[in-house]
């Protein structure tokens, strides 16, 4: 079967992406393969270019076709921030939720969405990326236990329970990084079968 490097050290990222390509034959290796992996600088300006950066070092280091999911919230509010800056937002998640609703304590505007680009990169280069997106709401607290991160306190649009009470299955349909990862697959399957079944 085909490889794939998955550039995350994010694990509930990395399950959510095995998920959304559990139909493909293709195998998702983690990064926790390599055990030396380095760490790896996030210097782009945005999602696109973080993504690239992650997804290039990836196939340097591995010599493995990879790809990477740079991914976050921009809460329209705070012009866009968290952002790119989603993660470094605060120590860890219960603290990013608290910073964040404390943002926007007394703000009548809650309109967020989700953004998340993965690029692909393959015989040193960065071969192409793409963008999911899905729109909502910030909730006034968090509620729910699945899926990681912001989902506790974002609603997506149609929907009156946040991504963290919803099941997985739904999120996995809807979410930013499902149309990415659609958008992506399609690519490949359309553009760059070949190549991955002669690499491997
Ligand atoms: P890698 O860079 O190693 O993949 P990371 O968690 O640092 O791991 P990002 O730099 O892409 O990944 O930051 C994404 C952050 O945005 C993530 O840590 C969450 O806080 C938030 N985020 C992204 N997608 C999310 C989702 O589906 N649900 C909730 N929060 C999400």
């Amino acid at each position: 079967m085909a490889q794939i490097v998955a550039a995350t050290t994010n694990q509930k990222k990395l399950v959510e992406l095995r998920k959304l390509l559990s139909s493909q034959e293709v195998e998702v290796i983690g990064l926790d393969r390599y055990k030396n992996y380095p760490d790896i600088e996030e210097n782009g300006v945005s999602f696109e270019e973080n993504a690239s950066i992650k997804a290039l070092a990836a196939n340097r280091y591995t010599d493995l076709p990879a790809f990477a999911d740079d991914s976050g919230l921009c809460v329209e509010a705070l012009n866009g921030e968290p952002g790119i800056h989603s993660s470094r937002y605060a120590e860890n998640d219960q603290e990013r939720i608290a910073k964040l609703l404390n943002a926007l304590d007394g703000q009548a505007n809650r309109r967020a969405k989700f953004v998340c680009a993965i690029a692909i990169a393959f015989n040193g280069e960065v071969i192409e990326t793409f963008v999911g997106e899905i729109h909502g709401v910030i909730g006034d607290a968090p509620r729910g236990a699945n899926g990681f991160g912001y989902d506790p306190i974002f609603i997506p649009d149609g929907y009156d329970k946040t991504f963290a009470e919803l099941p997985s299955d739904i999120k996995d349909q809807i979410s930013h990084r499902a149309v990415a990862v659609k958008a992506a697959v399609q690519f490949v399957e359309d553009e760059m079968a070949a190549c991955f079944n002669d690499f491997n």
